[in-house]
């Protein structure tokens, strides 16, 4: 089966839901005017492609049919397909032009990250390349096991170490061991779910930097694998991940099982990630590059238009089906990781930790620095309101001392009252 057949019928739930009802609504309206274009801007939401993409799917459509004087609603099915098609353009390309290049898979837990890596690494071994499997999922042995049997699969090579061992590690010991090798590819599996997301996130920022300073002059992807199936929700994933990971693409899964196929619009739209392969499939083979113009022809043109576009593909499919010549494959051993590389990144993380050790020490001190001050401070306030106090109960024992002394005049008011006979 060609590849565009294989997009046309993992789309198919999406066509029919989306283009199904699209159709049916332009077919009910004699002429172009607001109310279509607000009807197709529901339809759009309803099939997952987003409120802001929608719209601006129908702002450009408007100023299309403006500009080419277009009064027919069937028309614009065709414009449709040519809008979507320049929407999702840029940036598909795989780069894999070093050797050995590094593919790093990311997702969230079941997406279809192992899955994909299967079909990706049997993909590259059929076009004659040497492929390097780390197994970084150490989360759990399945995932290791499932890797295992997608390497057999695939004739890939496959680095692995015990569940639980540091993901890292494996990336280095693959890196070390692609090499050795002579590997063109190296495709790390990664772990979806930790015991929290800051744990995961930390633990990619680790690897990416593994990869970095082993394989500074290579060319990295960062495949972000997204479910087709979860709609909206995939475009929160890509928020989610782009921060920590540096995202160099996306590769939607599941499409063959979902209507909500739009969400590759949102996603390339809102977001800007360029969507790089699609999965329309559990097998092998149903992993396929994302061309945008097939994208789009599969959802939007009519019958007649895709089995033309099918019929052509076989027809060039057969025509360029020679043989690949198999590059020469060197065998040399694989050397683990040497203790010393692995002192030279501990020490790294050490240093590291002290300079924040002491960044905090320095902080404690500056502290305490300040504490001090602010507790001699408040003892010369102190002091100085105890010497006010005394001035102040030196003055007033004083003045009722001389209170206390009958004064002159008293003893004159004393006498005259007593004489007076208290007469009141
Ligand atoms: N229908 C369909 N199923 C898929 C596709 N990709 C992956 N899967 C399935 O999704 C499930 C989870 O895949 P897995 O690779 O283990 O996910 P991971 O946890 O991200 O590694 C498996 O049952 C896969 O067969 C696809 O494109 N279409
Ligand atoms: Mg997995």
């Amino acid at each position: 089966m060609g590849f565009f057949e294989k997009i046309r019928d993992g789309l198919k739930k999406t066509r029919d839901a989306l283009f199904g009802r699209i159709d049916k609504m332009l077919k009910s309206f004699t002429k172009i005017d607001d109310e279509l274009f607000e009807e197709l801007e529901e339809l759009l939401v309803m099939g997952d492609v987003g409120m802001y993409t929608a719209e601006k799917i129908c702002d450009e459509l408007r100023k299309r049919v403006k500009e080419e004087g277009i009064t027919d609603p069937s028309e614009i099915r065709r414009l449709l397909e040519d809008v979507v098609t320049e929407m999702l353009k840029g940036g598909q390309e795989l780069d894999t032009s070093t050797k050995p290049s590094v593919i790093l898979v990311i997702g969230v837990n079941g997406v279809g990250k192992t899955t994909t890596i299967g079909k990706l690494a049997a993909r590259f071994v059929k076009e004659g390349k040497r492929v390097t499997l780390a197994a970084a999922d150490t989360f759990r042995a399945a995932a290791i096991d499932q890797l295992e049997i997608w390497a057999e699969r695939a004739g890939a090579d496959i680095i692995k170490q015990n569940e639980g061992s540091d993901p890292a590690a494996v990336v280095f010991d693959a890196i070390s061991s692609a090499k050795a090798r002579g590997s063109d590819i190296i495709i790390a599996d990664t772990a979806g779910r930790l015991h929290n997301k800051k744990n995961l996130m930390g633990e990619l920022a680790k690897i990416n930097r593994i990869i970095d300073r082993e394989l500074p002059d290579s060319a990295k992807e960062v495949l972000l694998i997204l479910d087709a199936t979860t709609g909206q929700n995939a475009v929160n994933q890509t928020k989610e991940f782009r921060t920590a990971a540096g995202i160099t693409g996306i590769v939607l899964t599941k499409l063959d099982g979902t209507a909500k196929g739009g969400v590759v619009l949102a996603i390339k739209e809102e977001l800007d990630v360029p969507v790089k392969f699609i999965g329309v499939g559990e097998q092998v083979d149903d992993l396929q590059p994302f061309v945008p113009e097939e994208f789009a022809k599969a959802l939007f043109a009519d019958e007649n238009a895709i089995e033309e576009a099918a019929k052509a593909e076989a027809e060039k499919e057969a025509a360029d089906n020679a043989p690949i010549a198999e590059e020469e494959k060197t065998a040399d051993e694989f050397k683990p990781a040497t203790a010393d590389i692995w002192a030279q990144i501990d020490a790294e993380a050490e240093a590291e930790k002290q300079q924040l050790e002491q960044d905090e020490e320095a902080l404690k001190q500056q502290q305490l620095e300040q504490e001090q001050a602010r507790l001699a401070a408040e003892a010369e306030r102190q002091q100085k309101r105890e010497e006010r106090k005394s001035r102040a109960k030196k003055r007033s024992w004083s003045t009722s001392a001389a209170e206390d002394t009958p004064s002159a005049e008293d003893d004159d008011w004393l006498r005259a009252w007593r004489e007076g006979g208290n007469n009141e």
